[in-house]
């Protein structure tokens, strides 16, 4: 192989058999990881639903669901199309969205910090009947949504993820309660906002930048304090 690159996607070889990897400073290793989906795969509309043992789900084309998913040691990539994983946990090994706007899709409260597991994926949606809490960190939210596929219906160059929920519902952004930031230090962490409605499909949300990181997270206004001062 000619060139440089900096990271290996999964590749997919026969629909049964994934190359998945392990990278590190200084090796990557490829290891062929059998698929346990309990229906083929099509390029088609496929709805996959995860064992609670280890899974390994690649969804070929198609706007795909895959359920159940979170246990160790679980894999799934979502390839083409816009897909939907809801996650159970947070013990995966890899959610790989693939192209397309990929939704996690969270059906219990989940830590999301510090994982390197998640990538690809542009909107996390917390919309269910229970209320749920989100834990993140700005810094950990530019891997998560590595191929941008946003910047098809959101202006500018910038890393995007959308998060939707509801009213219940609680995100925590680099330990600070959206729903409650007066007084609040997402300052500290380098995000700001100007707390004005973004219309994205008919919903409002609230726009948090860091420039450092070249990075947009939009948050329902369902979720978020939008009178903070
Ligand atoms: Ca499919
Ligand atoms: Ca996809
Ligand atoms: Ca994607």
């Amino acid at each position: 192989m000619l060139g440089s690159f900096d990271s290996v996607e999964g590749l997919d070889i026969d629909k049964t058999v994934v190359l998945d990897y392990t990278q590190n400073v200084a090796d990557i290793t490829l290891d062929a990881v059998a698929t346990t989906c309990g229906i083929a795969s099509t390029t088609g509309d496929d709805t996959h639903t995860g064992s609670g043992a280890v899974d390994v789900v690649v969804t070929d084309a198609g706007n795909d669901t895959v359920n159940n998913i979170g246990s160790a040691g679980d894999i799934v990539y979502g390839q083409d199309g816009d897909d939907k994983v809801e996650i159970v946990d947070n013990l995966f090994k890899r959610i790989d969205g693939g192209d397309g706007i990929d939704t996690l899709l969270l059906s219990t409260s989940i830590d999301l910090t510090g994982l390197d597991g998640l990538v690809n994926m542009e909107r996390i949606n917390m919309t269910n009947a229970a209320p749920d809490t989100l834990q993140l960190d700005i810094g950990d939210l530019v891997s998560f949504v590595g191929d941008n596929a946003l910047e098809y219906m959101l202006p500018g160059g910038s890393e995007k993820m959308i998060i939707d929920g509801d009213a219940t519902d609680t995100v925590i952004l680099n330990g600070q309660d959206l729903s409650d930031i007066s007084g609040g230090t997402l300052g500290d962490a380098g995000i700001t906002s100007d707390y004005m409605d973004v219309k994205i499909d008919g919903e409002n949300y609230i726009k948090f930048v860091h420039a450092g990181l070249d990075l947009e997270l939009y948050v329902h206004s369902d979720l978020v304090d939008d009178t903070p001062m």
